[in-house]
């Protein structure tokens, strides 16, 4: 029989590329699980080319809009755009089949193109994409067939047959449909079980040094103001991996080379078993967080010094003559984050930290190990999944931010907050408090001021310091008189630098202004 003399109408021709496709991305998902390849699958390999080529100012807008929803938002748009061609191309190959296979050339190229180019990829990551296409191209015929195939095609020759089969080609397209699905997410679900078992398994020795609890009336415990310590699972998240990264602890190692080092090797054991665990708490913050954001939080952390490392590894900070200025961290993923040695070395807790609030890192937060460095944004210090440091200049190597807009160097700028009451709410009058928290990272806050309606800056009242690398809590008792108010704060730390009002936006090296909302007092 010939396909040619029996074609098929637009919408099961639709309907058959949108099934094709649905069967080749569940093929393409379960094979890459297989080959424990699970980043070779091609919606995440082309997720992550697209996040690695997208424009700064994209970039800004998609965080901007969607939040730290932004991934789920790039798997929304991929997802509708590929929808949408599938079955167009579909409706298109009922009548010419040549269509259909030109469109699942292109997309295999794409997905080729980006699992091949992936870091650390290899000839097996093309394996996902080539089966997939294969399946696409496998399951839009048969179901182009089928719907071409009906008790009354007997019709004329260019007119699509209206009687098909339709109950026929319901069954074949629902259950392709259905089993695509079901492969589909029980592969997903296996992708992360090697490093969950790993995960679960570990239990952090007591650090040789401890943190210094945390000092009474430093967690002011107000309503809707942020905790002290934020717990792990309300802890920002932000990273380039569209899927978290499955690394096995057991099979991890951390390895020290470069400019002016010896080479050295640590697994995690090695890391466990040191006599010098170190446990503090650094309040992390994130460059693209805007004036006001909530992209900062405060853990308790458990690492090896960094500075200990390297000097095991032979390395000496510039001020003493060393001659790699970069420290260039590298992440399974193949994130590059560069930090400055001098501040590695300069006596701060720079950690390479192994534990999160007692726990050992959430795989969200870089388990096994990630490096932190109370002062830096996060993307210049705080390589997740790090599995590479590598002693280099600023001069030899642009790590990952910094040719897509963000400056080489990243100290954190001295920022304050409030979160209660919420902007745009309304209270009751009488005596509100008004309450946030102001961060300066490795410098201190020593004052912290709130300005009602643009009066005078007024002095709040600062919760006891945990550490000059934690953020610190502020109150306010502010007598609010009925009307619409605009409450505005600032901060001051320990270098007396006083936040400037000047807007600044995110990039290049972090925003600037001052927090400002607006309240209804009833
Ligand atoms: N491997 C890897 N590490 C990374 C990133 C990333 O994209 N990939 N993002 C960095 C940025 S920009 C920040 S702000 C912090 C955020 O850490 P968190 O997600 O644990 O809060 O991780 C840093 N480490
Ligand atoms: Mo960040």
């Amino acid at each position: 029989m010939s396909d040619t003399t029996r074609t098929t109408g637009p919408v099961p021709g639709a309907i058959a590329g949108l099934v094709a496709t649905a069967a080749a991305l569940a093929a393409a998902e379960a094979l890459s699980v297989l080959i424990s390849r699970p980043g070779a699958s091609p919606v995440l390999a082309v997720g992550d080319a697209v996040v690695d080529l997208t424009p700064l100012p994209l970039k800004q807008f998609a965080v901007d809009t969607f939040g730290t929803a932004d991934k789920i938002a790039l798997f929304v748009v991929m997802g509708a755009v590929l929808a949408a061609t599938a079955a167009v191309l579909g409706a298109v190959a009922a009548r010419r089949r040549w269509a259909g296979y030109t469109g699942i050339a292109v997309f295999a190229t794409v997905g080729l193109a980006a699992a091949l180019t992936r870091p650390d990829s290899g000839a097996l990551d093309a394996v996902p994409t080539l089966v997939g296409a294969l399946v696409c191209a496998a399951v839009l015929l048969g179901l182009l067939r089928t719907a071409a195939s009906g008790p009354t095609e007997q019709d004329g020759n260019d007119s699509p047959p209206q009687g098909f089969d339709r109950r026929r080609f319901a069954l074949v397209a629902g259950a392709v449909a259905a089993v695509s699905a079901g492969v589909g997410t029980t592969a997903r679900s296996f992708a992360g079980s090697g490093a969950e078992l790993s995960r679960s398994d570990i239990t952090l020795p007591r650090p040789a040094f401890p943190a210094a609890p945390v000092p009474d009336g430093a967690d002011l415990e107000i309503d809707g103001l942020a905790p002290f310590l934020t717990p792990n699972e309300d802890f920002y998240r932000i990273d380039t991996a569209l899927s978290v990264p499955h690394v096995d602890a057991t099979a991890w190692s951390l390895r020290i080379h470069g400019l002016g080092a010896r080479e050295r090797v640590y697994t995690f054991a090695d890391l466990l078993a040191r006599d010098d665990l170190t446990e503090r708490d650094i309040t992390l913050a994130c460059v693209s967080n805007p004036v006001g954001g909530d992209y900062v939080g405060n853990a308790r952390w458990i690492g090896v010094p960094l500075a200990a490392l390297l000097e095991e590894a032979g390395v000496r900070s510039p001020q003493d003559g060393g001659r790699a200025d970069q420290l260039v961290s590298r992440s399974e993923d193949g994130m590059t984050i560069g930090t400055p040695v001098a501040d590695v070395m300069d006596g701060r807790d720079a950690l390479l930290a192994v534990g999160m609030n007692g726990r050992p890192l959430p795989r969200e937060h870089g388990f096994p190990a990630r490096m932190v460095v109370p002062g830096l944004y996060g993307y210049v210090s705080a390589c997740k999944w790090i599995v590479d440091i590598e002693l280099t200049t600023f001069d030899a190597f642009d790590a990952y931010w910094v040719p897509r807009g963000w400056s080489a160097q990243g100290p954190v700028k001295t920022q304050s907050r409030i979160d209660t009451p919420r902007g745009n709410s309304a209270v009751g009058a009488g005596t509100v408090a008004v309450a946030g928290v102001a961060w300066a990272q490795h410098t201190g806050i020593d004052q912290v001021e709130i300005r009602v309606d643009g009066g005078d800056w007024q002095p709040v009242t600062l919760a006891a310091e945990d550490t000059a690398d934690t953020w610190r809590q502020w109150v306010f008792d502010w007598a609010a008189e009925p009307g619409d108010h605009e409450l505005t704060v600032r901060a001051t730390d320990r270098r007396s630098r006083t936040q400037t009002a000047d807007p600044a936006p995110p990039a290049p090296d972090g925003a600037t202004g001052h927090h400002t909302i607006e309240v209804t007092v009833e």
